[in-house]
């Protein structure tokens, strides 16, 4: 019955067996990192059986990972030559090689985007990092991944590459530690069996430095465009509360290693684009699943794993909903969390993509709900925060009483703003130029328009598409 889903899946058939087939079966759950299934017969629960020694401890050691060669690396070098837009598409098997990545991006002007998993570990204010793709995705990192003419896949099995690597052809190397994972999301040119640090090292041994490429510094200067647009959203002075002020204030009372426990919704897309991340920071999101009501018990499990961090839970009001009883166990077991929904009355992820199909929003609004009085009915301090200049004020609060070793509770009231939807641009090939649209699918319910006139809906008069940067630097397909 549990075959599909065990690799190791047995009925015990004596008492005195118990122990080894425990045994086994903890071996196995950890050696392939799945699921064992014992299936014991109840009466067994009531037969003594001998205190035997049963012992299989054996000293902690890794086995040595795969490593790249020279002919593997010279390869990806020879691809690297003939193309013209070489991207990287980093995922968490960087581990904590991303300073010879950083190089080895600047030594063969290659750009990053990076997968989610891998937010953190890439630092943020490395230029060259174009931030992560798709719909939590920053505008350059979709854009110029839609130019790329070679994909290198590092220490990353991205699960929404259909939606992603399917848009254009390109040139595709994986290089990765697991061979199942090879040609999994794409056909390969060339993959390469190897643990990510001994790739790039081997990879800055045997490259030379190559001259500025112009697919790279269109990517760089639009980068920082983007990054400006949003560090503006966030300083934001006037006019209703909005999300970013929100992350900003999360960003300011951040402890350097704080741990973040981020729900489904929006949230996955302004995380990625707001959370100051760092590799000495923590975070965690369902992000293959995303299961609502995520944030709350990770906040708690975070808390647990890491007594002596400052731990967040941020969490929408429709998340937060679905586990909101479980603050009572934040009180019972003295749990320092921050906790901030964004309190925004719309199931608002969903409600984006509604107003992108052509059919009425069904079942998106949520009624208004007072969560700081809620919270202070389960024991936890909560704030009502309502506007910008109440905002400061209470993540100060939230500080204070954190360190003073309890749970507190910030309700933010934002607006229902959506934020940009950068996975409607596309790019297209035009007499010999690349062109820059939105998506058919949006503009059929929003009207035509101009990538100008579509970034200025989202408050982004400032943004150029990537191709006016690509004009700049001469970048052709
Ligand atoms: C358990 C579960 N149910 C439904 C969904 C589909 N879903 C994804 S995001 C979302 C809305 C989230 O709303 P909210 O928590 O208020 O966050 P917002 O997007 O408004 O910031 C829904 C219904 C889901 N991912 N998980
Ligand atoms: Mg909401």
């Amino acid at each position: 019955m549990f075959s599909d889903v065990a690799v190791y899946n047995r009925v015990v058939m004596t008492p005195e067996s118990l122990p080894y087939v425990v045994d086994k079966a903890i071996r196995e759950a950890y050696k392939n990192s799945s699921v064992s299934v014992i299936i014991m017969p109840n009466n067994f629960g009531y037969v003594e059986i001998p205190d035997v020694d049963y012992a299989s401890h054996t000293a902690e050691k890794s086995l040595p990972l795969p490593q790249a060669t020279d002919t593997e690396v010279d390869q990806f070098l020879e691809l690297v030559k003939e193309a013209k837009r070489p991207i990287f598409h980093v995922g968490s098997g960087i581990g904590d090689k991303a300073h010879l990545l950083v190089e080895l991006s600047q030594k063969l002007q290659i750009p990053i985007a990076v997968a989610g998993l891998a937010k953190g570990k890439i630092p943020e204010d490395f230029e060259a990092n174009l931030g992560t793709l798709n719909r939590a995705a920053s505008k350059v990192g979709d854009e110029a991944f839609a130019a790329a003419d070679l994909v290198i896949a590092i220490g990353t099995n991205f699960p929404f590459a259909n939606l992603v690597y399917r848009s254009h052809y390109f040139k595709f190397v994986s290089v990765d530690i697991d061979v199942a994972n090879f040609g999994r999301h794409h056909y390969l040119d060339l993959g390469i069996l190897s643990d990510s640090g001994s790739f790039l090292q081997k990879a800055l041994e045997r490259s030379a430095t190559i001259a500025p490429r112009p697919f790279y510094q269109a990517s760089v200067a639009a980068m920082k465009d983007w990054k400006s647009y949003l560090e503006r959203l966030m300083q934001k002075m006037d006019g209703p509360l909005e999300f970013e002020q929100v992350y900003r204030e999360i960003n300011r009372i951040s402890d350097i290693n704080a741990v973040y426990g981020i729900d489904v919704g929006d949230n996955i897309i302004n995380s990625f684009r707001f959370l100051n991340f760092t590799p000495e920071k923590k975070w965690t999101i369902s992000a293959l699943f995303a299961t609502m009501g995520y944030g709350l018990p990770a906040s708690i499990a975070g808390q647990f794993a890491f007594p002596n961090r400052q731990v967040f839970n941020i969490a929408g009001d429709g998340a937060f909903s679905m586990v909101m009883q479980d603050l009572t166990t934040q009180v019972k077991y003295q749990l320092p969390v921050i906790n901030i929904v964004t309190s925004n009355n719309s199931l608002n992820f969903i409600k984006s993509e509604q107003e992108d199909l052509v059919m009425n929003f069904s079942g998106v609004d949520l009624y208004e709900v007072d969560f700081a009085k809620v919270a202070e009915g389960m024991g936890v301090e909560g704030i009502t925060v309502k506007t910008l200049e109440e905002l400061p004020a209470a993540f100060d609060r939230a500080l204070e009483v954190s360190r003073d070793g309890k749970p507190i509770l910030i309700d933010a009231k934002i607006t229902d703003k959506r934020g940009i939807p950068v996975e409607e641009l596309e790019l297209d090939i035009v007499d010999g130029e690349f062109v820059e649209r939105i998506s058919a699918g949006y503009q059929e319910t929003h009207g035509q328009m101009s990538p100008e006139e579509f970034f200025a809906t989202y408050d982004g008069q400032e943004l150029r598409p990537i191709t006016a940067y690509f004009k700049e630097y001469g970048v052709k397909p």
